[in-house]
């Protein structure tokens, strides 16, 4: 999978334009294409009305000023004003409409990344941390804000700024137009070096910026066994070298911008002085006007604002070609296990008959986790399983809930092959009793349902009953409308888990697997009232138990030994003990 191994500072190599990058964007804008054709046609009339002014300016000097008379003025100061104006209602338009488009293409783009990530395997997910994807749909997103609403429109303003004036200074002396052009290699060379060191100025502050998050992230994550370890002072002796080095390469790029700016206000200086001197001489030869002279000098100076603001194009650019990259990198990504063109309907209610038929897997090729694995489990029989670590239990519930898919032998659920299902239909059938309860951010019934209008709430405070989690529920001041915080941070371990039962019998679901690993942290009194509660939840029901605790496992009608991915051994818990085989040896 490309994004494995993948570094946060890959960011840092990046290119100011990437064609094929730009080219698939424009996929995105093309359902936009008219206000985008709009906000670059105002901005080309918000450009040639920049220009308009200094040749009202002339036509002010040349006509009245440079006579002394005031005829002409009272008409060129309404269209001067009418141009300001009007440049205002442009601006104003294309903004807002650069804005709508942007805004608009990053809401699509956030859904279809959102949605891609819904559909990736948990394999990619071991793979990916959270934080990483969470970037990718916050911070990569608003890079590309900056690219449509400041960086692409200013950059094509730019252009047609630097060709605007360049023809109106043609349009009014040629001969004069020729000589201030003259520095246009100079101011090339110039920037171009500019954008090398800027590039690398930008290259390195983004580069400690996503190392000290990086470090940051993972300290404060981590903080218990920080805290724990009194790693305290070595962690902040870390951190500030980070933030040190953040400190020196944020200095460098504004110590480049100190140097740039002067060079080029110099150039910009000695341009100037040229053109009065030899545009003085032409005046005093009378074969240029006083009011072009000024138009000239007005026009010149507009020309040196694009090139002052060169190295934030490029800044935003590469930023945003970075992101770009990496948002259409995880788009690349394939999707996990889909449904098939022309799956088949389960039906609404099932036996709950569980079979595998030599099912043999592997999470990596060439490593078989379960070999030539076969067994029924008929309706409403309670079977364990039981293995050392790493024996395949945890992959056998993975393979069942279809998060893989297998590579040799069959899973039937009522003899349907899971693989030819609909996969939500698959998992709508078979519950799912976690070690470690997530609760989410939201109301007790919320959790319980999980905002899913078919559970009524009947249904809801049922399965809390039946699962013994109804008793503390109603304890809780607002009962069954108590805010729980995130990851439940608000109840005990026990309540957590009691609470995640009663959501995993809420459905109803024929097939109950459970996972009944972590009640290390548990008293002896919680842990009566969870194995009791575990009892309800799989009584009548098919169940499938992976536990680690003999008392569990003791009560199930058939107990399946699992070693290396194979069975080994199966029968009820005395039959197993009389075998003195693996089973045995397992409990001794
Ligand atoms: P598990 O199926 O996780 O083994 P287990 O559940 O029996 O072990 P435990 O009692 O410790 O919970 O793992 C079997 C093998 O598969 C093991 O070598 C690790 C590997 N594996 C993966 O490569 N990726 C996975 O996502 C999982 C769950 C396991
Ligand atoms: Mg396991």
């Amino acid at each position: 999978m490309a994004m494995h191994g993948y570094n946060e500072e890959d960011d840092v190599i990046g290119k100011a334009y990437d064609s094929r990058l730009v080219g698939r964007l424009m996929g995105y804008l093309r359902p936009y294409g008219w206000r985008v054709v709009l906000a670059i046609a105002l901005l080309l009339g918000s450009t040639g009305l920049l220009l308009v002014q200094p040749l009202l300016v002339r036509q002010a000097i040349d006509r009245d000023v440079a006579n002394g008379t005031t005829g002409d003025l009272w008409w060129i100061s309404i269209l001067y004003l009418g141009s300001l104006g009007l440049l205002f209602v442009f601006r104003y338009t294309q903004a807002i409409q650069m804005v709508q488009v942007s805004q608009r293409v990053m809401n699509d783009l956030r859904l279809q990344l959102f949605r891609h990530l819904q559909r990736m395997s948990i394999a990619f997910y071991d793979a990916n941390p959270v934080g990483r994807l969470v970037t990718r749909l916050t911070n990569d997103i608003a890079a590309l804000d900056q690219l449509l609403t400041q960086g692409a429109i200013t950059i094509i303003a730019d252009v047609f700024m630097i060709v605007g004036v360049a023809i109106a200074l043609f349009l009014i002396n040629w001969k004069l137009a020729l000589i201030t052009l003259v520095v246009m290699p100079v101011l090339a060379i110039l920037m171009r070096w500019f954008a090398v060191v800027m590039r690398n100025a930008f290259r390195r502050q983004r580069l400690h910026v996503a190392r000290m998050n990086a470090f940051a992230a993972e300290h404060i994550s981590g903080i218990l066994l920080i805290q724990l370890f009194g790693r305290q002072k070595r962690d902040l002796a870390e951190f500030d070298d980070h933030s040190s080095r953040l400190q020196a390469a944020n200095m460098s790029v504004v110590h480049q911008y100190a140097l740039f700016e002067p060079v080029v206000a110099m150039v910009s200086a000695i341009t100037t002085g040229v053109v009065i001197v030899v545009g003085g001489r032409l005046v005093l030869g009378e074969t240029l006007t006083i009011g072009s002279l000024v138009a000239f000098l007005q026009l010149v100076a507009m020309y040196y604002n694009p090139v002052r603001e060169i190295a934030d194009r490029f800044n935003i650019l590469q930023s945003a070609m970075a992101a770009l990259e990496r948002i259409f990198t995880l788009l690349d990504e394939p999707e996990g296990v889909q449904d098939s063109e022309g799956a088949l309907e389960l039906p609404d209610r099932i036996r709950g008959e569980v079979t595998f038929e030599g099912v043999s897997f592997a999470y990596s090729e060439g490593t078989w986790v379960l070999r030539d694995v076969s067994f029924t489990i008929a309706p409403g029989e309670r079977v364990a399983f039981v293995g050392a670590t790493g024996a395949g239990k945890t992959s056998l519930i993975n393979l069942l809930l279809r998060f893989y898919d297998i590579q040799q032998g069959r899973i039937l659920l009522d003899g349907v092959d899971i693989a030819a299902a609909r996969q939500h239909q698959v998992r709508r059938h078979i519950g799912l009793v976690l070690q470690d309860p997530f609760i989410f951010t939201g109301t007790i019934e919320e959790n319980i349902r999980l905002r899913d209008e078919s559970v009524s709430i009947e249904q809801v405070r049922k399965a809390a009953r039946l699962v013994g989690a109804d008793r503390f529920i109603q304890q809780l001041p607002d009962g069954y409308q108590h805010k729980l915080v995130e990851r439940g941070a608000n109840l005990s371990t026990g309540q957590k888990q009691l609470l995640a039962f009663a959501r995993s019998v809420a459905f109803d679901p024929e097939v109950m697997l459970v996972l009944d690993e972590a009640t290390a942290n548990i008293d002896s009194e919680t842990e009566a009232l969870i194995q009791d509660s575990l009892e309800r939840l799989t009584a009548r029901r098919t169940s499938i138990i992976i536990a680690h605790r003999l008392a569990t496992v003791r009560g199930c009608d058939r107990i399946i030994v699992l070693n290396r991915g194979e069975i080994v051994e199966q029968g009820t818990h005395e039959e197993l003990l009389a075998l003195r085989g693996r089973y045995f040896r397992l409990w001794l």
